[in-house]
């Protein structure tokens, strides 16, 4: 039976909507962005009896949770908040929802700190790195390698069409570290300068495989060929549960006129131009052959083990989801 609407509030509607056009964007700022939005929620609810209560919550996860399908940190963000609430009251449930929102965002910043430790120990030294997108789990890499007294360069793809690159750039920068700023389609060339491949991850599949951001496994496959190796940062919120029975990542496609506006559209079909089709899958899926190693807070797994990390961490999941309609 589907559940009578219900009115969220508009703090939801706001967290979504800048999900969805990446004003926030990144897997651990869109966890962190949508466990606030439910704490906002709960916060102002004026709902008076329970049953209210949650289902204003399913609601508003639901709507969160449709922004964008890839990073699973958004489900499993909303699913740790869930785990937390309990209580028979309005004001029991809600006390719990905010301290379970709380806990999430406090062990996501651990989580960060911890795989950044762990991850620096894999750089030495005047070592060069090669970054594709932007990611803070990644970075967090190179900040725990810089506090170790280490001497990092980077070179950075500026990976199109929305050029997440320049934001590591802009990071590594204020850092002072030295940055090359290359095109895409310049990785294999300039790989040879490399010492690593470091990524992070949107979602990592109970095989091993790692969902970034599009333009990750052919970096990948070059990387393996030239014999740099290739190490994704993710906390354990980037595991995907569902792969566990068999499901696998919807890979999100963004509007074309990310990739080309239709000003430019105009110059390549002026006239009839149906036969013009224009794509832009947001990610893609590297085989965990192409990876040497993933870095959680947890340690180094191998990606072909992280199906036992998976098992540990979401053993108990079903597959029901908490804010799916009592
Ligand atoms: C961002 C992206 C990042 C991961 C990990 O894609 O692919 O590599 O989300 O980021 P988008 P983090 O820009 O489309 O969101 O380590 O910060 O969670």
């Amino acid at each position: 039976m589907a559940e009578p609407h219900v009115d969220f509030h508009p703090t939801v509607e706001e967290t979504a909507e800048r999900i969805a056009a990446m004003d926030v964007r990144g897997a651990a700022a869109i966890a962190d962005e949508a466990a606030l939005a439910l704490r906002k929620q709960a916060e102002a609810s004026d709902a008076t009896d329970p049953g209210t209560f949650r289902a204003e919550l399913r609601g508003a996860a639901r709507r969160l949770r449709d922004t964008r399908p890839t990073a699973v940190s958004l489900p499993n963000a909303l699913r740790y908040v869930f785990r937390g609430m309990g209580g028979e009251t309005v004001e029991q449930l809600r006390e719990s929802a905010i301290a379970s929102v709380e806990e999430f965002r406090a062990e996501l910043d651990q989580a960060q700190a911890k795989l950044g430790r762990i991850g620096a120990n894999r750089l030495r030294d005047g070592d060069t790195v090669m970054f594709h997108c932007h990611s803070t789990d990644a970075l967090s890499c190179v900040d725990a390698a810089l506090d170790q007294g280490k001497e990092i360069e980077a070179i950075v793809k500026e990976t199109r069409p929305r050029k997440q690159g320049h934001i590591t750039a802009r990071q590594l920068r204020e850092w002072g570290v030295p940055v090359t700023l290359i095109v895409d389609s310049g990785a294999r060339r300039y790989l040879d300068d490399a010492d690593h491949v470091l990524v992070g991850a949107d979602s990592i599949a109970a095989d091993g495989s790692v969902i970034n951001k599009v333009g990750t496994s052919g970096l990948a496959v070059n990387a393996r060929e030239r014999g740099v190796p290739i190490m994704v940062a993710a906390q354990t919120i980037k595991l995907h549960p569902d792969t566990m029975t068999g499901h696998t990542v919807e890979i999100e496609m963004r509007d074309r006129r990310e990739v080309l506006p239709d000003d430019e559209r105009e110059e390549i079909s002026a006239l009839d131009d149906d036969g013009l089709t224009v794509e832009n899958p947001a990610f893609d899926v590297t085989p965990p052959r192409y990876i040497d190693a993933i870095v959680t807070e947890r340690g180094q797994y191998p990606p072909e083990s992280v199906v036992v990390l998976i098992r540990e961490l979401f053993g108990e999941h079903t597959g029901t989801e908490p804010w799916e309609e009592a």
